[in-house]
């Protein structure tokens, strides 16, 4: 580390997505703080910056997935789709910057690689990539769940050898275009990101293999151009149906007129049909998933759901073996990121597209030519799309060596799963903040509106740190156990922990397996943490109140899974 202490700041925001952009409006031009940010892309964004893949766009609606915090600002901007494109959402990150000129206190292109706490000074020590060290009292993680890539060349063998271009999506050239004109391209993966990437490549490819090892549940977006006359009434009542959304199961008000708040099993079949049809007509995923209440706690009642859409498949797609190829067996739906997309599964009906099953017969190795799957068989390919994941919610915290009180490692301090007091902090790293982190609604919601809730929370305890005159803020150690165990209790008590999915680590070998959201609901969890601020901060040691390790026995209100949460939302018709 070198030993030039560049410069001291109140605060450091680590990324310069949706995250730090509002972070450093709110600490710097609401509390007056001086703050610093850093962030490794050459421009803000996030994930919105890295993931600019061909078909990259949004499974929150546009009008929803946007800021809240300046009626100037939601007025001002106009969305072109009911979903909005990566490039949209880049433009608009931008607006934001230049707006509220945010980016003079953004150093881009530089990694955050260390950030040590020193229990003398009430001080976080902050490296960067660049060999420099900067001092701050309080630090901001807005590093994001999903932008710890899993590297192909950790994963296959012969990456290297590979004669063709390869390319993760997570990390999208930004300085060239990408052509699949002409080629043989080989995608890997059929998550969220491939499901969106395939038929965009096989527009114009001279043929898409399709490398599968499991299928995942995809519904219809049902994009298209946002009605002008749809956007100026919602923007007209914009306040109320920000409300509505704070106060909801996935930050985003329900989308299905006449919410059914019964059980799928309480109805005819013909009647749950017809719920499903409706949701499958106005599109998108918590629609689906809300069209009864009890579809992610219940397995009988999912898997009426579930085979709903395998049934979609199965009309949609011409070859009936293709069709059962993907159809998804091995999870209840939405226990997985369900997917959203634009003409998925109508794009195994081209004649220049393939699905390739490798879950009996996987990968061997790439090869100067293409790729080898174990039974010897060879495919020539001139690229290959690695859609193949994210070491999820955890991994861009690791990747930083953070160290907390008496030198402690949050890798080491996690290595059984991570242990947080409302997803947003962790015992012995004092005024350390982790926004939308493991154990917070996060991934399960409208990011959007969960990063809000996080940076305007944490907002607050800053300002209660410095006015009560004190320096720190801390998680005692029981808080934090009570919490891990209210978020352990709800999230069993729906199907979600049975999947192998990102949300449990199962896609990262070696990763312990721990669900990791609170899926107790947006709305309900907003009510937690409001109420533990109002209780001076209940459950944290703030510096000379008391100690870390000894403070009184925190409950949390038993809220229900989000699928049962569902029905305190309002029942809205929010379809363009
Ligand atoms: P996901 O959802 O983690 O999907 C990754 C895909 O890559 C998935 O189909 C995996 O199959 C596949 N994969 C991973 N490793 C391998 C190997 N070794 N061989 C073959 N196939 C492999 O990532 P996405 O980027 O699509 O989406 C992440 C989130 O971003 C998404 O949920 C949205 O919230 C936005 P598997 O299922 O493991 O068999």
């Amino acid at each position: 580390m070198s030993e030039v202490v560049t410069e001291d700041a109140d605060a450091i925001i680590v990324g310069a997505g949706f995250t730090g952009l509002y972070a450093i409006y709110k600490l710097r031009d609401q509390m007056g703080l001086s703050v610093r940010a850093f962030e490794r892309g050459d421009g803000v964004g996030g994930t919105w910056f890295w993931n600019r893949y061909p078909g990259a766009r949004c499974d929150v609606e546009s009008l929803e997935y946007s800021y809240s915090f300046s009626p100037e600002l939601e007025q001002e901007w106009e969305w072109t789709e009911r979903y909005p494109t990566q490039p949209e959402i880049e433009r608009y990150l931008n607006h934001v910057a230049d707006r509220f000129d945010l980016r003079r206190e953004i150093q881009f292109e530089t990694t955050v690689v260390a950030a040590t706490w020193d229990d003398a000074s009430h001080r976080w020590t902050v490296e960067t990539d660049d060999g420099r060290r900067h001092r701050a009292q309080f630090l901001v993680m807005g590093v994001g769940c999903l932008s710890s890539k899993l590297d192909p060349r950790d994963m296959f063998e012969g990456v290297d050898a590979f004669g063709g271009e390869w390319h993760h999506t997570g990390a999208w050239p930004k300085d060239h275009a990408v052509s699949f004109e002409g080629k043989r391209v080989g995608v890997i993966g059929t998550g969220s990101t491939a499901i969106q990437l395939i038929p965009q490549a096989a527009k114009t490819a001279d043929h898409v293999y399709v490398f599968q090892r499991t299928p995942n549940f995809s519904v219809p977006a049902q994009n298209g151009p946002m009605d002008p006359e749809f956007q100026k009434a919602l923007k007209a009542r914009y306040r109320e149906h920000r409300k509505a959304a704070k106060e909801s199961a996935f930050g985003v008000p329900v989308v299905v007129e006449d919410i059914n708040a019964g059980s799928a099993l309480a109805v005819a079949e013909e009647e749950r049909r017809r719920e499903y049809e409706e949701a499958w007509q106005l599109g998108g995923g918590a629609t689906m998933l809300l069209a009864f209440a009890d579809l992610l706690v219940d397995e009988n009642a999912n898997e009426t759901v579930s085979e709903f859409v395998r049934s979609k498949i199965r009309e949609i797609v011409k070859d009936p073996k293709v069709a059962e190829r993907l159809c998804p067996t091995d999870h209840p739906l939405g226990t997985k990121r369900i997917c959203v997309d634009i003409e998925y599964y109508q794009t195994y009906n081209r004649d220049n597209v393939t699905l390739v099953p490798i879950r009996e017969n996987p990968i061997a190795k790439l090869t100067p030519a293409g790729l080898q799957l174990q039974d010897g068989q060879q495919f020539e390919l001139d690229m290959i799309v690695f859609a193949i994941g994210f070491d999820a919610m955890t991994g861009p915290l690791f990747d930083i060596d953070i160290r907390g009180r008496g030198g402690e490692l949050l890798r080491e301090r996690w290595a059984d799963g991570p242990r947080t007091y409302l997803g947003l902090t962790t015992h012995g790293f004092p005024n350390m903040f982790i926004v939308t982190g493991p154990q917070s609604p996060s991934v399960l919601s409208n990011m959007v509106v969960s990063i809000e809730q996080h940076v305007d929370w944490l907002t607050d305890a800053i300002k209660h740190v410095r006015e009560s005159g004190h320096e720190t803020i801390e998680a005692s150690l029981e808080a934090q156990e009570a919490w891990v165990a209210h978020v352990d209790e709800v999230g069993n008590s729906t199907l979600f922990p049975r999947a192998n999915s990102w949300y449990t680590g199962a896609n990262v070998p070696g990763k312990p397996r721990v669900f990791t959201p609170y899926v107790g609901g947006v709305g309900p969890y907003w009510q937690t943490i409001c109420g533990v601020a109002e209780k001076g901060y209940e459950g944290f040691v703030v510096n000379g109140t008391g100690s870390a390790l000894g403070d009184p026995e925190t409950e949390f209100a038993a809220h229900g899974p989000a699928a049962t949460v569902g029905d305190t939302s309002p029942a809205e018709e929010e379809i363009a």
